[in-house]
């Protein structure tokens, strides 16, 4: 799959990015006249990864559209990996069908058993239109673009194959050791029973090596035993140090970096390596206007230079999982990460909170947020949803059931989700930390009405007895069109903006109880028609950028608040 450094030195493999031919399929007929059994004309190629609205003329379209790529490969078993597609899948591999995939924003793969030397033909039908079960809902603010918006790769398999390797570890009191045991994921691609020792490496010295049997075509779950490490170096906030992590068989490796740290909570704190931390954060959506979510990796180090100008050292990924790459930049820039999963709730009524097909969906999500990402060290907050009615029994119902969930799957990260409910939520007690949206002085009243709400916010959470828990401020933000200023300072202008942005950072930063802030947003963002009149050109404009990255005065307001500058 797709990283910034190379998984594979044993297993070959093989980009399926480049050019594809594609095929508009507008009334939706392209299963029943059977387009996977047929190769395409040539008339239409597009390059994968990308989003078809940013083709000429297919801005706003939504429905389907069929991919195929021809390739060439050896025989034997291979693993054909998406980094995502948006949003439903369904692939066929020389007309036979593989599977199906929803979740415009999660990695997914399959395995192919054996496959014949010679040519092969790859066809992929992408839907992202929207049903009643969809997540997100149709009334979401951002551009649901369609397309194959990150790469594809074909892998091949050989015996005893390492699909996955989680790191699980506890840092000792001193924080110089680890008590460690590695979670490995192994697949026999191979017909007949296979014996083999599988060595893990971390920077090259062998923490533990495990002697493996699994029966043809088996996937088993192994889990070695405990080692003790010493000498641990740890993974900081701004001063990030990676292992990297080798997982080897006699015929397949896998590499993946790691880091040391211990997230806490405690004493209405948060904690990074025992020392108080509190994220000076923006909310970033991995969009730009020209790309779509198809974005490319050089721009993402862009936007990390960016982010670091600004003084932030913590991004929060809304609202949805991030491609590999920008999270592998952030592990080694020591920028943390809040990832999350794109349930986002102002289009969710109470009723679709606890239908089971929804609930069942964001639990798949979760479980593939949390296998594909585990070992990056810097995320530190998984995010369950955002902005649902967690005012209601529905919201409590869907929070208890997730927090439980990925509680279960990682105890060692922050879990919370970001409530547009503060004086109302009733599922606090599903989070570890509480994490706030508003837009006083944007949507409603005055800026200066933030003080009230911030004393009426603490003096709540002391009734709920939720006061030990650090507060976040997870979204506050005023819209501006990039270039318009003005002497008064009205709504729209970058000076309002500017000035709502300084008012928040200087407030939040006094209160003894928040201990975080994420800004709404890092820069514009093309959205959905359905957001309607409030939203400018068609974008959101809450961004401290332009959508092409051009700074607007609250970037330079942030930049002083964040760093410190008087
Ligand atoms: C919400 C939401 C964001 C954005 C924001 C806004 O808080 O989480 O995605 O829509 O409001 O700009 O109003």
């Amino acid at each position: 799959m797709k990283r910034l450094f190379s998984e594979h030195s044993i297993r070959k493999t093989m980009s399926l990015d480049g050019a594809w031919k594609i095929r508009f399929d507008r009334e939706n007929e392209g299963k029943t006249q059977r387009f996977y059994e047929k190769e395409f004309a040539d008339e239409a190629t597009v390059i994968v990864p990308s989003c078809w609205n940013t083709q000429f003329g297919m801005l706003e379209y939504t429905g389907t559209v069929w991919y195929q790529k021809k390739f060439y490969t050896d025989s034997g078993a291979k693993r054909l990996h998406f980094g995502a597609v948006m949003t439903y899948a369904e692939v066929w591999l020389d007309g036979n069908y593989l599977g199906s995939h929803y979740g415009g924003f999660c990695e997914f793969e399959f395995i192919i058993d054996s496959l014949c030397e010679g040519e092969h033909i790859l066809t992929v039908r992408v839907d992202n239109s929207f049903d009643e079960k969809s997540i997100p809902q149709p009334t979401v603010d951002w551009y649901h673009y369609g397309g194959i918006t990150r790469s594809v790769t074909l892998e091949n398999l050989c015996n005893i194959t390492i699909l996955n390797n989680h790191l699980v570890y506890d840092l000792n009191e001193s924080l110089t050791s680890a008590d460690a045991h590695f979670v490995m994921e192994l697949y026999n691609a191979c017909e007949n029973c296979v014996s083999d020792n599988i060595c893990v490496y971390l920077n090259d010295s062998l923490a533990v090596s495990v002697p493996v049997t699994l029966s043809a075509r088996e996937r088993k779950t192994i889990c070695t035993e405990n080692i003790s490490l010493s000498d641990v170096k740890l993974w900081n906030v701004g001063k990030p140090n990676l292992y990297s992590l080798t997982s080897k068989s006699s015929t397949d490796d896998l590499t993946d970096k790691v880091g040391f740290r211990k997230i806490e909570v405690k004493d209405g704190e948060i904690l990074i390596n025992g020392n108080k931390y509190s994220p000076k954060g923006i909310n970033r959506h991995n969009e730009h206007p020209d790309f779509g979510f198809a974005f490319p990796e050089a721009l993402m180090g862009y936007d990390i230079d960016i982010i670091k100008d600004m003084g932030c050292d913590s991004v929060r990924g809304s609202h949805y999982p991030n491609p590999r790459p920008f999270v592998d930049m952030l592990d080694e820039t020591g920028i943390t990460f809040w990832s999350e999963i794109p349930i986002w709730g102002c289009g969710f009524s109470a009723e679709k909170l606890v239908d089971e097909d929804i609930v069942n969906r964001g639990l798949q999500m979760h479980r593939e947020m949390l296998y594909y990402y585990y070992n990056h060290p810097s995320i530190i907050i998984w995010g369950l949803h955002n902005e649902i009615r967690s005012d209601l029994p529905e919201g409590y119902s869907i929070s208890e059931k997730y927090y439980k969930y990925v509680k279960g799957l990682d105890n060692s990260r922050i879990v919370t989700y970001a409530s547009a409910r503060a004086l109302t939520d009733i599922s606090f007690e599903f989070c570890d930390i509480i994490c706030i949206n508003n837009y006083t002085g944007w949507y409603n009243g005055k800026i200066s009405d933030w003080d009230k709400f911030i004393s009426n916010l603490t003096e709540r959470l002391d009734e709920i007895k939720q006061s030990e828990k650090p507060i976040i401020m997870s979204e506050f933000g005023a819209a501006s069109v990039y270039g318009h200023t003005d002497f008064e300072g009205r709504l729209w202008s970058e000076n309002y903006q500017a000035e709502l942005i300084d008012y928040c950072l200087k407030l939040f930063d006094k209160s003894e109880r928040i201990k975080g802030t994420y800004i709404w947003q890092f820069c514009d963002i093309r959205t959905a028609a359905e957001m309607g009149l409030n939203r400018a050109r068609g974008y959101n404009n809450k961004g401290m950028l332009n959508e092409y990255r051009k700074p607007k005065l609250s970037y330079f307001v942030v930049q002083k608040n964040y760093k410190g500058i008087k």
